[in-house]
């Protein structure tokens, strides 16, 4: 039985909340920053130099993003953001020329670097571009890895055989999750769909996206991603869990069937976009089993919830294992 059909058998009608909010949410706003921006948000977010490192969504009042750093040694307050742009969208880059977007950070130990996925976004549409840094300061920038119109990727930290894997959002028929495979992290194929947007009335019918780099665990890769229902009222940016096989992320173990996350908050519900809760990243203090995870709210502010990696996946273990029909 899973979880859903365990909770409908036992009358039991709340939802065991996994996330829990910071109660001074949010952590950091426009306002906060040191030079003038409209809003933050959808930052990634990693540990470096055993702080907590955001690289922050920035969006100026042109409507155009760039990427800047805040890293603080609680994840939780006393930040110190950069004094102007960490990483702006390169004039010599015309993918870039709308701004650049949504992070998501994975330390590759192979090459001693941290690599940055992001949207490039131009009239062309959004594109997945890749850089690498060691320092947050000096970064080598890829260029497009995937043409429009994708986004929402992210890297898995290590090779599976010869191959690194790639987590990404196509746009077309159905906007599903899909990986990639390459031997060099720059020609990408063997392509295959992931997780697929359910259709219908589910709460992930109409899209689902990757939201923060997968985090490896003894029960498997554990991945979170957004679903987006189209309501009459707009799109409503909830989000879900699912586990990945270890030796083969390209096999879905569980899935969960109900949202785990969603805007329920004044700051999540009203601000430039309703209703969106949207992560680009995650921190686990291996001390405590306790995850961070780092979102942008109402395409407005950073907030900050966490959970017990414990919970999370005594959770996931109880959601379906999903039809094979996109596995291959
Ligand atoms: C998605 C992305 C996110 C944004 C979300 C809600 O398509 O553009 O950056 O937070 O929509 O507006």
């Amino acid at each position: 039985m899973n979880h859903f059909e365990t909770r409908l058998k036992s009358g039991d009608n709340t939802f065991k909340e996994i996330f829990h909010r910071y109660p001074y949410n949010p952590i950091l706003m426009a306002k906060d920053w040191p030079y003038p921006v409209n809003v933050v948000l959808n930052p990634a977010a990693t540990m470096f130099n055993g702080k907590v490192l955001l690289l922050a969504r920035v969006e100026d009042r042109r409507g155009f993003s760039h990427l800047t750093k805040a890293i603080s040694d609680d994840g939780i307050s006393n930040w110190i953001i950069d004094k102007s742009p960490t990483l702006s969208p390169n004039p010599a880059n015309p993918e870039e020329a709308w701004g650049i977007e949504d992070p998501r950070i994975t330390y590759i130990n192979e090459l001693k670097k941290y690599a940055i996925t992001y949207t490039a976004y131009s009239e062309c549409g959004p594109a997945v571009s890749l850089a690498f840094t060691d320092d947050f300061v000096n970064f080598e920038r890829m260029g497009p890895i995937i043409p429009p119109e994708d986004k929402d990727a992210t890297l898995f930290p290590r090779r599976f055989g010869k191959r690194w894997v790639l987590i990404h959002r196509p746009s077309a028929h159905g906007a599903n999750i899909w990986v990639s495979c390459s031997e060099n992290l720059k020609y990408w194929g063997d392509h295959k769909v992931l997780i697929n947007s359910r259709g219908g009335s589910w709460w992930d019918g109409s899209k689902v996206g990757i939201s923060t780099q997968p985090l490896e665990t003894p029960k498997g890769w554990l991945v979170l991603y957004h679903g987006v229902r189209e309501t009459a009222s707009g799109s409503l940016y909830r989000l879900g869990f699912a586990l990945l096989d270890l030796d083969n992320p390209l096999k879905v173990l569980h899935r969960s069937d109900e949202w785990v996350f969603g805007p329920q908050e004044y700051y999540e519900k009203e601000g430039d976009v309703r209703d969106v809760v949207f992560p680009c990243g995650w921190v686990l203090n291996p001390d405590n089993n306790k995850i961070k995870m780092y979102y942008g709210a109402a395409d407005t502010c950073i907030a900050l919830a966490t959970a017990s990696l414990d919970d999370i996946l005594a959770y996931i273990e109880t959601c379906p294992v999903p039809e094979e029909r996109y596995l291959r």
